[in-house]
């Protein structure tokens, strides 16, 4: 298949790495556009690779089978609203990323549009990425023309497995969300990595609470002990790794805050259920985000 990746940091770089080893033609799409793209990869059994893939070719654009969109969750809509026209119009896109939201925001797409979560790793260390953990891909159709492209988790699972297809998405989003909500704004407050999160079990228990009452609401039915349970789990199996919102915060970037207790928020609201310690948290990453991008870093 002929596949572009559009964002091209550690998640990408992994799937870029996995789609060239099983033969598809591959581009990468970067923000500052460049004729080729070459990064280091250390691959999750330990050997180092140096790969160099084609990248922002807009005739490869307009052959395209898949884009995939591996982007953070805020720079999602923007970027693919840029690069559809561009697409053949039955070109399948799949977005993979932290939070929810995006597909609200790209509900007028005519392609068909693709919603995955994983469970997969990776980050960056100096001049190369490391995949440290593998997972599990959750992918289905986030809306109408998505439905017809169950076949799609055939084609990526040799190439990174596992992959799943829902024909129902939303589940497996929001329990990531749930895990979300509770380890990101946590270890980006207590700036610990995921295991130290251990030690505030009654957070835990309330975040999970209010994200229950959402979720019960928006139709899936999970008790709190079962979000607690399977964050808990997240957390053990994640505990040395350093959070994708600590990281941001660390290198005072913007964060996906927006798009996962932000989402929460918002989804509480149209349903009428106030959420006070997830809007507490909400507040005091916003607050933490404004002041290093109000100094402009
Ligand atoms: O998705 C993650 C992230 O850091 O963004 C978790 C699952 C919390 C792993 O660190």
């Amino acid at each position: 298949m002929n596949i572009t990746v559009l964002g091209c940091g550690a998640l990408g770089q992994v799937w870029l790495a996995a789609l060239l080893s099983q033969g598809h033609q591959v581009q990468g799409w970067l923000r500052v556009p460049q004729d080729t793209f070459v990064f280091n990869l250390v691959n999750l059994d330990g050997s180092k690779v140096q790969h160099r893939v084609q990248a922002n070719s807009l005739p490869q654009l307009a052959q395209c089978d898949l884009l995939l969109v591996t982007l953070k969750a805020w720079q999602v809509s923007n970027a693919v609203k840029s690069l559809a026209p561009h697409l053949p119009p039955s070109c399948p896109i799949l977005l993979i990323h932290n939070g929810m939201g995006t597909l609200e925001e790209l509900r007028q797409l005519a392609n068909p549009l693709l919603m995955g979560v994983t469970t997969h790793a990776a980050r960056r260390d100096g001049n190369q990425v490391i995949h440290v953990a593998s997972g599990t891909t959750h992918i289905g159709p986030g809306n109408k023309q998505g439905e017809a492209w169950s076949e799609m988790a055939d084609v990526l699972q040799p190439v990174l497995p596992d992959v799943a297809w829902h024909d129902v998405i939303r589940a497996a989003c929001w329990r990531k969300l749930t895990v979300n909500c509770v380890i990101n704004p946590l270890t980006a407050l207590y700036d610990c990595p995921n295991g130290g999160l251990k030690a505030f079990p009654e957070h835990i228990n309330a975040i999970c609470s209010e994200v229950a009452l959402v979720m019960e609401r928006e139709g899936f039915h999970i008790s709190q002990e079962n979000l607690v349970s399977y964050v808990n789990q997240v957390i053990d199996n994640t505990a040395e790794n350093i959070s994708s919102m600590l990281q941001d915060v660390r290198i005072q970037r913007h964060t996906e805050i927006d798009y996962i207790t932000g989402y929460l928020l918002q989804r509480g609201r149209a349903h009428g259920i106030s959420l006070p310690h997830n809007s507490h948290l909400y507040e005091q990453i916003k607050r933490k985000e404004n002041d290093y991008e109000r100094l402009g870093t």
